[in-house]
């Protein structure tokens, strides 16, 4: 299959030492079996884990052509670190995905794929439609989630069934554009993008996916988080 497309992927990490070998073997197996051209793009913010050696381990393993390694010196947020790591992609296409195995690699062939069947500006991951499902969360953490998401439906109707989920392809000029538009940091940076998308217009596919709670390393979700999310969600409602 000739293609000229390049697939960025984008792993932040912060203290994922367990969890990252497996999710790069993953990443090469499925890429190298479907294909397509690809490179891995590690932003470790100073896991004090070690989760850096890891990394460059996997560099020394697969190559640096496929293993990008951008660190940053200290725990500086997520939504930085995808717009830190995104700068130094040389994909047309940036997909975004937690480093902790709870987003797993088989499915982004069906990314691709759905990407390419309706030529989408960006594919979202959802747990909320067709085969999609979360695996591991107890009940408050289910609540929190289908709450924070049914709030949010309810109140910007974004037209894509998983707004707080992060698992997701993006064309990389659409990618910076959204970046560019959103306000967030925190949590509610996913959802912001995916409200941004639809006010410019950007066309969004849909793929069912399981998603699994961590094995390894600690949740980072606490009340102060959900307050977060609650006030961003306010804000984008009173601004959109
Ligand atoms: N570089 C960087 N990565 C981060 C930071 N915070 C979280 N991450 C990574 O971002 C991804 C998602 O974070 P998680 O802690 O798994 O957040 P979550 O999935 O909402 O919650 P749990 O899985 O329950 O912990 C993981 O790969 C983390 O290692 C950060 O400040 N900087
Ligand atoms: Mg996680």
């Amino acid at each position: 299959m000739a293609s000229k497309d390049k697939y960025s992927v984008l792993l932040p990490t912060y203290n994922e030492r367990e969890n990252l070998p497996l999710i790069v073997w993953l990443l090469v197996k499925y890429f190298t079996e479907s294909g397509y051209d690809f490179e891995i793009i590690i932003i470790d913010d100073g896991s004090p884990d070690g989760t850096l050696e890891a990394a460059k381990q996997l560099e020394k393993i697969y190559g640096k052509d496929k293993i990008v390694l951008r660190p940053r010196e200290k725990k500086l947020g997520l939504g930085t670190a995808y717009i830190h790591g995104v700068k130094h992609a040389t994909g047309n296409f940036v997909i975004i995905m937690d480093a902790d195995m709870s987003h797993h690699p088989k499915f982004i062939p069906e990314f691709i794929k759905k990407q390419k069947e309706g030529d989408f500006d960006l594919v979202s991951g959802t747990r909320y439609i067709g085969n999609g499902g979360v695996f591991g969360w107890d009940f408050k953490r289910k609540l929190v989630s289908r709450t924070a998401n049914y709030i949010t439906q309810v109140l910007l109707r974004p037209g894509a069934s998983d707004l707080t989920g992060s698992f997701r392809l993006y064309r990389k000029d659409v990618l910076l554009k959204l970046v560019e538009a959103c306000v967030s940091k925190g949590y509610v940076f996913q959802m912001e993008m995916i409200i941004r998308a639809r006010q410019l217009n950007f066309s969004i596919g849909e793929v069912p996916i399981s998603f699994v709670d961590r094995v390894y390393g600690e949740s980072k979700l606490g009340g102060s988080e959900i307050i977060a999310f609650l006030k961003g969600l306010l804000y984008l409602f009173a601004t959109t």
